[in-house]
């Protein structure tokens, strides 16, 4: 009966007050993983870059490929270059810039041509997103 008692006023201690396992220990979790404080516990989920797949027959967390399943932010004249829990982006010959956004190699427009191509570009997304609608 006492055994019981005990037992059951350490499990009502546990539920009352959680410890963050995550903050006391950086190291609990394995490479490519990181630690998420449960009520109670913890648990080890695949860090950001990464997914839960199989690997030599084990579950593991492997690297994402951001260029092949297309979630990437890359801008659209640039290419998408996957890397181990990342991925980088270069902008194409005729462009430059930090990948995310790539600006033509040519002599820079006036104001006028930049607003003009601007508002073009807005009127055939527009356009684009119209007609995917109606599919
Ligand atoms: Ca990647």
């Amino acid at each position: 009966m006492f055994g019981l008692m005990w037992s059951w006023t350490q499990r009502l201690a546990s539920y009352v007050s959680d410890v963050n396992e995550c903050q006391l220990d950086a190291a609990l979790c394995p490479p490519r993983q990181t630690c998420r404080n449960t009520f109670g516990s913890f648990v080890c989920v695949c860090r950001d870059g990464f997914v839960l797949g199989t690997l030599h027959r084990a579950l593991q967390c492997r690297d994402k490929d951001e260029c092949l399943t297309g979630s990437h932010r890359c801008s659209r004249h640039a290419r998408c270059v996957n890397t181990d829990g990342s991925y980088t982006c270069q902008c194409s010959e005729d462009f430059f810039g930090n990948g995310h956004t790539c600006l033509p190699r040519r002599a820079p427009q006036s104001k006028a041509a930049m607003y003009f191509n601007y508002k073009l570009s807005k009127r055939t997304k527009t356009a684009q997103s119209k007609g995917d609608r109606r599919r």
